[in-house]
């Protein structure tokens, strides 16, 4: 290959389509704040997963802020050590302590078994990551909430279109916030959303990421601003058309690894919809190297960068490790040896629309190389 291979490429609509959206911003001299791009990208949003109310907000991770700060979570809240930065950051910059809860070895989501284990008088929330896009077990999170009257807020950043018997993602629990970044399945350049169905959050969210203006002269919350702009929203418009297209086509590129690797010893692979009731989107390609794979996560890893392939360790290292938190205490005491293990073994493979499947033929190729094969 001539060129380099990165862990994903964004997806990019016509760009006469995307232009057609920004003749419409020129004619409203409309840039935020709510105009008339956002409210219609909100709306085709709704429809597309099903949801009764969408907030739009300006990234994943302010999705996550807002939903801590809407609904009222403050002291413990037990997460998941496997997820990226932004999961654990948005509880620390809201002086709330995470709680580790260890995942499991099959899909890498929170194990649930070991939850209530974790709840102590502080614990206000759940928030549980659909890591790769892995719907985490809703139900059984979803009864040990309501036994302790916890709220949840899932981080659905990789979870966009998922569904389980035919139910969207994110219709479970209190919120779900998604990332729109422009590496995500779908993108809005740098966006996301908090999806939920109590009525009653979506003025506390739209005050929250509005400085917690409700009127021009009321100012009813300590609110920062997390808007999503004009452009973002004719981005989302321009990009949601496609998004059947996107998952079939990483699909395809996806069941190409498998049937490559697949049969590679010490390569473990997890393709959630081959569980009954699954509709999975194929947002990312992690696959676990085992030790039977006589070779490390590592040389894998340092030798495809050498072929100029850019595979990503996503998620190592697991947020017990980060050096920013490295000093307090209960980083040091929480025990996750699941989490730490996929960590250290987990390797997240270039998947992109339209990165044909010769492209996957030629990294499984180098990867076969690679491990002696
Ligand atoms: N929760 C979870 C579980 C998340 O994974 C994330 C974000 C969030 C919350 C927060 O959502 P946001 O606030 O970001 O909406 C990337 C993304 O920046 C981040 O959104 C994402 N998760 C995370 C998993 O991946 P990096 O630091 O790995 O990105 P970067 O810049 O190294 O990009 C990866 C590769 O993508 C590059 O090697 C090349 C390619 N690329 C990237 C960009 C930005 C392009 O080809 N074009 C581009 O424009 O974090």
């Amino acid at each position: 290959m001539e060129k380099d291979i990165f862990v994903t490429s964004p997806f990019l609509p016509e760009k006469e389509v995307f232009l057609q959206y920004v003749d419409r911003i020129w004619d409203s001299r409309w840039l935020t704040n709510q105009g008339p791009l956002h409210e219609q990208f909100r709306g085709e949003l709704k429809s597309y997963l099903e949801a009764p109310y969408v907030t739009l907000v300006v990234n994943g991770h302010m999705a996550l802020e807002i939903a801590i700060r809407g609904l009222g979570v403050k002291g413990e809240v037990i997460t998941t050590p496997f997820t990226f930065a932004s999961t654990i950051h948005s509880l620390c910059l809201n002086n709330i302590k995470p709680v580790f809860c260890d995942i499991k070895e099959d899909d890498f989501t929170m194990n649930p078994d070991l939850i209530e284990g974790l709840i102590t008088e502080k614990t206000t929330a759940i928030m549980p990551v659909h890591v790769y896009g892995h719907l985490c077990d809703v139900e059984r999170i979803e009864a040990i909430a309501k036994k302790h009257h916890l709220k949840v807020i899932y981080d659905a950043a990789h979870a966009f279109g998922v569904k389980k018997n035919g139910k969207s993602v994110g219709m479970y629990g209190d919120a779900a916030a998604f990332s729109f970044h422009a590496t995500k399945l779908f993108n809005t350049i740098e966006g996301g959303a908090l999806v939920y169905q109590n009525p009653e959050y979506e003025r506390i969210f739209n005050a929250y990421k509005n400085f917690g203006i409700e009127g021009e002269e009321e100012i009813v919350f300590v609110g920062g601003n997390a808007k999503m702009n004009e452009f973002q929203s004719a981005m989302g418009l321009a990009n949601l058309p496609y998004m059947e297209q996107i998952i079939e086509d990483r699909k395809s590129a996806t069941l190409k690894y498998r049937e490559l690797l697949g049969k590679l010893p010490g390569i473990y692979f997890y393709i959630p919809e081959e569980v009954e009731g699954i509709k999975y989107n194929y947002a990312y390609m992690p696959i676990q190297i085992r030790e039977e794979a006589g070779v490390s996560r590592d040389r894998l890893y340092e030798e495809l960068k050498r072929e100029r392939i850019f595979a990503r360790k996503y998620f190592y290292p697991i947020a017990t490790q980060y050096d920013c938190y490295r000093d307090l205490p209960y980083m040091k005491t929480s025990k996750a040896p699941v989490a730490e293990k996929v960590g250290d073994s987990i390797l997240t493979l270039p998947l992109y629309y339209n990165m044909g499947l010769d492209t996957v033929t030629f990294i499984c190729e180098k990867i076969c190389k690679i491990m002696g094969r």
